[in-house]
C-alpha cells in the first residue's frame, strides 16, 4: 500500500546497518524472543543549510511522501537548525533533519564545506536514493580532522554523506522492556557504552519524551588518501507519554537532543 515509504525506509536501514554492526545485534537484544517487529520511532539525517543539499532539500522526500513538517529547533552552540516531520500514519517513523549553519563558522570551514558541497550534482539531490547515497566527494584525513576541530558535526557529514545517522526504537512498542533504563542496563550488560552527556536518560515524563542512545560503532572509512577508524552511526531508544488530551506527544526535545547529537564524539 506505502511501498515507496517502506522501500525508502528499508534502503535507509540496509545502508545504516553497513556501517553499523551493532545494530542488527541491538535489535536482537530488544526484539529477541518477541514474534512482531521492532517499531521505529524515528531518524535522523544530517546536511549542511548550503542551497543545493539543505535541510529543505532533504526534507522534499518525505513531503513527497505525505510527511508534514512538525516544530523547529535551534541549537545555538552546535550551530545547528532542525525540524522534524511525521506522517498521519502512526506506523511510519518520524524523521528529524538538521542542517549545519556553515555561515557561522571560520572561512576555513566554509570553503572547505563548499567545496565538498560544489562536487554534489544538483539532479543526485532529487534523485530516490539521495538520502542514503553517502558522501559525492572525497576529502582527506587531515581536512577531516580540521573539521573535527571546529564541529564534530561537520566532520561526520564530511566522512558520511548522505545516510540515516541514527535509527531510533520506538520503546512504547516493546514487549520486553518497559523503560530506556531497563534497555541502558541491558545493553551495557552487553558491553555497549550508552552516551552519558546530560545524563544517560535524557528528558523525563514530564518533558513527555525519554530518550537514550548508544555511542556510535567505529569503523574505517577510506579518506582520499589512507583509511582511518572513525565513529559512524548510532542506536536510539525513544519512550513517549501522552499529552493532556491522550495522544502521544510527537515532538522532539531541544535540550535532549543537544546530547544525542554527541553520541557521534570520538569521545576516547
Ligand atoms: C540528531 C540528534 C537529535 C533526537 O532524537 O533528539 C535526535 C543527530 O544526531 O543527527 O536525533
Ligand atoms: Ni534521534
Amino acid at each position: 500500500m506505502h511501498s515507496d515509504r517502506d522501500t525508502l525506509f528499508r534502503k535507509l536501514w540496509d545502508n545504516y546497518r553497513e556501517v553499523t554492526p551493532s545494530a542488527e545485534e541491538i535489535h536482537r537484544l530488544l526484539g529477541g524472543t518477541q514474534g512482531k517487529e521492532i517499531i521505529n520511532d524515528h531518524i535522523a539525517l544530517r546536511t549542511f543549510n548550503l542551497e543545493k543539499v539543505n535541510l529543505d532539500k532533504l526534507a522534499a522526500h518525505f513531503l513527497a511522501l505525505g510527511y508534514k513538517e512538525g516544530q523547529e529547533y535551534h541549537f545555538e552552540a552546535k550551530k545547528l537548525y532542525a525540524k522534524h516531520y511525521e506522517h498521519e500514519d502512526p506506523t511510519a517513523p518520524k524523521v528529524f533533519i538538521s542542517e549545519l549553519l556553515v555561515e557561522k563558522f571560520s572561512p576555513e570551514l566554509q570553503a572547505t564545506v563548499k567545496d565538498l558541497v560544489d562536487k554534489v550534482d544538483p539532479q543526485a539531490v532529487t534523485a530516490d536514493n539521495f538520502l542514503y547515497s553517502g558522501t559525492h566527494w572525497k576529502v582527506d584525513y587531515a581536512t577531516y580532522k580540521r573539521l573535527l576541530a571546529e564541529s564534530e558535526y561537520a566532520a561526520w557529514v564530511a566522512a558520511w554523506g548522505y545516510r540515516a545517522n541514527h535509527f531510533t526504537v520506538n520503546v512504547n512498542q516493546l514487549e520486553k522492556f518497559r523503560t530506556v533504563e531497563e534497555i541502558n542496563q541491558t545493553l551495557k550488560d552487553a558491553g555497549y557504552t550508552i552516551n552519558s552527556s546530560g545524563g544517560e536518560v535524557k528528558g523525563s515524563p514530564e518533558a513527555l519524551l525519554e530518550q537514550s542512545s548508544t555511542m556510535a560503532d567505529r569503523v574505517e572509512v577510506r579518506f582520499s588518501d589512507r583509511t582511518e577508524v572513525i565513529p559512524s552511526c548510532f542506536y536510539e531508544f525513544a519512550r513517549r507519554y501522552p499529552k493532556p488530551d491522550g495522544q502521544l506527544y510527537s515532538g522532539f526535545v531541544a535540550a535532549s537532543a543537544d546530547k544525542i547529537f554527541e553520541s557521534t564524539d570520538a569521545g576516547m
